[in-house]
């Protein structure tokens, strides 16, 4: 596999994939080493991954660094992203001495919970966060007693190979955590369809997502779901204007929009319909494209070619309300661009377009904003703008999604649990849960008489 830099579009390095017998290798050897790493003692396997968190804080920079090279990610977000594996590890580090069972009453005896690592687990990474999201399926599942296999996407395999080295620099045993590049229809379909692994955490395309659920019925192997989303943004007359207009650029044109909870959709109460638009536009300007290495570059550029392409085709013959600037010649780019549905039935308006691309349709009442967000079959995060707490809280139970934001647009935090509704995903991530989710409950009764 060729890997390219999206900004210069050279090539970085090439990199082997793994094909099946690969995978087959990869699977007995983490099997193998599952029946050590499941009788490390809690303390002990705390004690590894915190010193796995030591060692990727001591090459930070080095790991960011080499996303911006490999993903086009501008800097600071690379150094946050690479942060988040530390934290995300020194987090669940927490997790193995609190994996308690429960002691249940009974007659005639004591009944006891355990919850038990499920063995090997997969964990299929796309290309937007390489670094975050392999760390959300294999720090709770590490934690939790498990070894792990990631399958990183083709394009982006660089910092989860570099991940593996650190995990055994910081003492995790072989097979523990092991990393297999490769094609999807190869080396992810063979992870996928392994008899030996007992959980898929997949994140990608709805599409593959449906394949993958499928394909882990055959041996009912356990499935995490998170399939990216059509996020909306419901802004009415009586929200801090200036507050929304500054932070809307970073919630959708991060990452160039390549962000599942990117909110990609602006619905604005239409007495202040085009009050907001005129607060944005000097936001959208200011909102640079191009080198990432220069901190005050907002976005670098999307990740392939075909991707670029993709976006193009949502733009073309659109209404365009906004678009700023992008660099000319190598590179990747597409300059954010805001606009106007004409319909909610328009393309760009439905689909997800996963870069940076905004779509912004007006409308009345609270009762329009709710059906109008909820008029998709996504259901992943979104924003309330208001002053009204009584309607914050309405619409943010009323909205279909997992994640949402009152009076503002973050979306993840490692602490907080992470997923979609309808077909956004299936089960959570993140959150002091997550380790859970690695294991299985066993009942114990034990007689008395
Ligand atoms: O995803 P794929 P792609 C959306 C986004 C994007 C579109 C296509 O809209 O434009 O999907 O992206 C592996 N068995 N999201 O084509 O193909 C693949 O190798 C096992 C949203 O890159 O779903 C990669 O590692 N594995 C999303 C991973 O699945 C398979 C993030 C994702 O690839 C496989 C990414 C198979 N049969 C894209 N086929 C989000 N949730 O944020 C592919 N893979």
């Amino acid at each position: 596999m060729k890997i390219i830099n999206p900004v210069t579009e050279e090539l970085i390095i090439s990199v082997e994939p793994v094909d099946a017998t690969g995978v087959d290798t990869a699977v007995r050897a983490a099997a193998k080493a599952f029946e050590s790493w499941r009788q490390v003692s809690p303390g002990d396997r705390a004690r590894l991954l915190r010193r796995f968190a030591a060692v990727v804080d001591a090459h930070v920079e080095e790991l960011a660094l080499l996303e911006v090279r490999n993903a086009g990610h501008t800097i600071g977000n690379a150094r946050w992203e690479a942060g988040n594996v530390r934290d995300l590890l020194d987090y669940y580090a927490g997790a193995p001495e609190r994996l308690c069972g429960r002691q249940i009453p009974v007659a005639g005896g004591v009944d006891v919970t355990f919850h038990e690592p499920l063995g090997v687990v997969g964990v299929i990474v796309p290309w937007n966060f390489p670094m975050p999201i392999a760390a959300w399926g294999f720090a709770p599942a590490l934690a939790a007693g498990n070894t792990v296999i990631v399958k990183p996407a083709e394009t982006t395999p660089l910092t989860a190979l570099r991940l593996a080295e650190l995990a055994l620099e910081a003492g995790l045993p072989e097979g523990v955590l092991t990393v297999l590049p490769g094609h999807g229809e190869v080396t992810g379909q063979a992870l996928v369809t392994h008899p030996g692994v007992r959980k898929i955490c997949f994140t990608g395309s709805v599409e593959v997502g449906r394949q993958i659920m499928a394909a882990c019925a055959a041996d009912l192997t356990r499935v995490t779901l998170e399939l990216g989303g059509k996020s909306s943004t419901l802004l009415f007359a009586d929200a801090d204007l200036d507050k929304a207009a500054a932070a809307l650029p970073g919630a959708v044109f991060d990452n160039a929009g390549q962000d599942c909870c990117a909110r990609s959709r602006l619905l604005v109460q239409r007495e202040v319909y085009d009050d907001f638009l005129a607060l944005l536009e000097p936001h959208v300007a200011a909102w640079r494209c191009g080198d990432p290495m220069d901190p005050a570059t907002g976005m670098g550029p999307l990740i392939t070619a075909e991707q670029r392409a993709r976006v193009a085709g949502y733009v073309d013959g659109a209404e365009v309300l906004m678009r700023g600037q992008a660099p000319d010649g190598a590179g990747f780019w597409h300059p954010a661009t805001v606009l106007t549905a004409r319909d909610p039935g328009e393309r760009h308006w439905r689909e997800e377009v996963f870069g940076p691309v905004l779509s912004v349709l007006p409308f009345d009442g609270e009762d329009e904003a709710l059906r109008l967000a909820n008029d998709t079959e996504y259901g992943l995060s979104g924003s309330i703008w208001t002053r009204d707490v009584g309607r914050a809280l309405r619409l943010a139970r009323g909205v279909e999604a997992g994640v949402l934001s009152v009076n503002s647009h973050s979306s993840v935090r490692y602490w907080t649990p992470f997923g979609g509704a309808k077909q956004s995903g299936l089960g959570r991530e993140l959150g002091p849960d997550a380790p859970l989710a690695f294991t299985e409950t066993k009942n114990v009764f034990i007689s008395t008489e």
